[in-house]
């Protein structure tokens, strides 16, 4: 199959060098960069700059705000280069909406988590937050690969919406279960990045996934 790759690498790093590294190795295999705080406060945001001449790069600040300071980051994160942003979703209408409108590339809304502390509040509003997201415009939400029934849920609530799933590998969720359950993204980050050949183990979550390579 040559169909796009489904993989997200989750770079959660705290070295520059060999952040760069893994991502120029493993980056013919993936779809985007996923950056997290890890990165980004022991590199700063220069290095979205960086790896977005790699790959398209997708911020993970879960912003959970006020409009204003919302809009702020967004700005931030374009202006560094990023094509992605993930927001958390029960911040609730108007902050959502600012981020709309004031971020141009994919705003991503995590409605659901992948760690068991998930259940304790999500459970109760994820679907109530996959659908404000698709009501504010967002291109895509989070929802986890532990928890396969979940991310059918939550496509079944926005289906235009592109699901990105963390959770596979080394938090146990199974990646052909996230995509027959409806998950349009992998998020995979140790199980990639700690490899002992982040390129090869790439390659063969792929193979082994029915892709061929990246796009
Ligand atoms: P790993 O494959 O190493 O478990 O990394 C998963 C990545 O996805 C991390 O960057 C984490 O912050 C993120 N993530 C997650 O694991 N679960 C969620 O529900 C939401 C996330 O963003």
């Amino acid at each position: 199959m040559t169909a796009p790759s489904p993989l997200i690498l989750a770079l959660d790093l705290t070295e520059e060098q060999q952040s760069l590294e893994v991502a120029r190795a493993t980056a013919p295999y993936l779809w985007a960069i996923k950056v997290n705080y890890p990165l980004v406060l022991n590199c700063g945001l220069g290095i979205v700059t960086e790896l977005a001449k790699l790959r398209p790069v997708i911020c993970d600040f879960k912003v959970a705000d006020i409009p204003n300071t919302s809009r702020l980051i967004a700005e931030a994160v374009q202006a560094a280069g990023a094509q992605g942003l993930i927001t958390h979703g029960f911040v609730g209408r108007n902050s959502l909406e600012q981020l709309r409108q004031s971020f141009n590339g994919d705003l991503y809304v995590v409605a659901q988590m992948s760690h068991p502390g998930a259940g304790m509040f999500f459970d109760k509003q994820a679907l109530n937050i996959a659908r404000l997201a698709g009501e504010i415009g967002a291109n895509g939400l989070i929802g986890p690969a532990t928890r396969p029934e979940w991310v059918a849920k939550l496509k079944a609530v926005s289906p235009a919406l592109r699901l990105l799933s963390p959770g596979v590998g080394a938090q146990g969720g199974d990646p052909g279960a996230a995509l027959k359950a409806g998950a349009d993204k992998l998020i995979v980050g140790r199980s990639l990045y700690q490899a002992a050949d982040p390129a090869s183990s790439a390659r063969q979550l792929l193979d082994s996934l029915g892709f061929s390579r990246g796009d």
